[in-house]
């Protein structure tokens, strides 16, 4: 039998306890934010539909901002606009496994697996943090490499999650927001 002297002694125990329990569920699960593009088809409802299949797959969504539209970036003339939007959440498993989800996940809506670098889409799943990995590899770069030069990325991420930190540059999301507007 365990007493406490006084309250502050229970308070801690207790609260150590909320701790360890939570870390039974949540230790692996590590904090992403996704950029989600669309400029063909009906992208805010395409969202929703990401959204769902992300939640259906274990990606646990915590925030997601508005929609933007926004002019192409790099894309061929003609290009349409797009609607941009971005969100944060938690994830359980690796990166690679996070990707083969999002790449599914365009595929399931409507966007052909083995599309052009710009090409027009149905829907692209962006991951752009991934908790502090810093990754290199040919089919997945952690964090986004183009995410911190991009104000279709930067303006939706900021309205969820200013204070996040890209762990290669260690700039805020605001902060390099900031930067590209001056
Ligand atoms: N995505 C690109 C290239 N250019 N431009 C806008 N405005 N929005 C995008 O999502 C976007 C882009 C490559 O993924
Ligand atoms: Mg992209
Ligand atoms: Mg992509």
């Amino acid at each position: 039998m365990r007493y406490f002297n006084n309250i502050y002694a229970k308070r801690e125990f207790f609260n150590l306890k909320i701790l360890q329990m939570n870390n039974l569920y949540t230790t692996s699960a590590v904090p992403v934010a996704l950029a989600l593009g669309s400029n063909i088809g009906n992208g805010a409802e395409t969202f929703l539909l990401a959204c769902k299949l992300l939640q259906e797959n274990g990606f646990v969504i915590e925030k997601r901002s508005g929609n933007i539209v926004t002019k192409p970036v790099d894309c061929p003339a003609g290009t349409p606009d797009f609607i941009n939007s971005a969100l944060i959440g938690r994830f359980a498993g690796t990166p690679q496994e996070l990707l083969q989800i999002t790449k599914g996940i365009e595929v399931a809506l409507g966007r052909p697996a083995d599309h052009g670098f710009h090409e027009s889409r149905t829907i692209d799943l962006d991951i752009i943090i991934f908790g502090d990995t810093i990754l290199d590899t040919v089919d997945l770069q952690l964090p986004h490499p183009r995410a911190q030069r991009r104000c279709f990325v930067l303006e939706p991420l900021a309205q969820i999650a200013p204070d996040w930190i890209f762990p290669d540059t260690g700039q805020s999301v605001a902060g390099a927001l900031r930067k590209l507007k001056n």
